[in-house]
């Protein structure tokens, strides 16, 4: 099973909208195994955000995740990686297609929601900022024989 890594920026904390993107993925049929709320220091953040690291945009950025509490998750699923990050929509949230978690909820760039890996590597790397292999639960959610084959 594919894991990824998914937040919910300080905008999308502040805006209420938790329950809202949790609900979004459970009836999608992704599992949650790990869940914890926390307010990034600047050298987590940057960690986070290594790749971007030096483009004009970092330090808005920086201060922007850095700026109230997150909620951070690490999700399974068959292509979980892809799927969750059809399901949050384009970064420009005013490209976002309706349906998406950045199409419903954003109305910029700066200011998206959530964040989610682009890839099962990234998606490691990232996880492993916020969780420990053990903190990851292992179960079987009720309705797996009817989300697979
Ligand atoms: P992603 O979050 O969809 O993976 P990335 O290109 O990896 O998009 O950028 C990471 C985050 O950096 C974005 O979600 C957004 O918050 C911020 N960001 C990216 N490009 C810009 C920009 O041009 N202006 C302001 N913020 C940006
Ligand atoms: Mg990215």
């Amino acid at each position: 099973m594919e894991k990824t890594f998914l937040m919910i920026k300080p905008d999308g904390v502040q805006r209420g909208l938790v329950g809202e993107v949790i609900r979004r993925l459970e009836r999608k049929g992704i599992k949650l195994i790990g869940l914890r709320m926390l307010q990034m220091d600047r050298e987590t953040a940057t960690r986070l955000y290594k790749v971007h690291e030096g483009k004009g945009f970092f330090e808005d950025l920086i201060n922007y995740v850095t700026s109230g509490p997150v909620v951070v998750m690490a999700l399974e699923g068959e292509r979980v990686v892809e799927i969750v990050r059809t399901l949050i929509g384009n970064t420009k949230s005013y490209e976002a297609l309706p349906g998406t978690i950045r199409g419903d909820f954003g109305m910029t760039i700066g200011r998206n929601v959530v964040h989610a890996s682009d890839s099962v590597e990234n998606a490691a790397k990232e996880l492993a900022i916020f969780f420990d292999e053990k903190d990851f639960l292992s179960y079987t959610r009720i309705d797996e024989t009817w989300l697979y084959e």
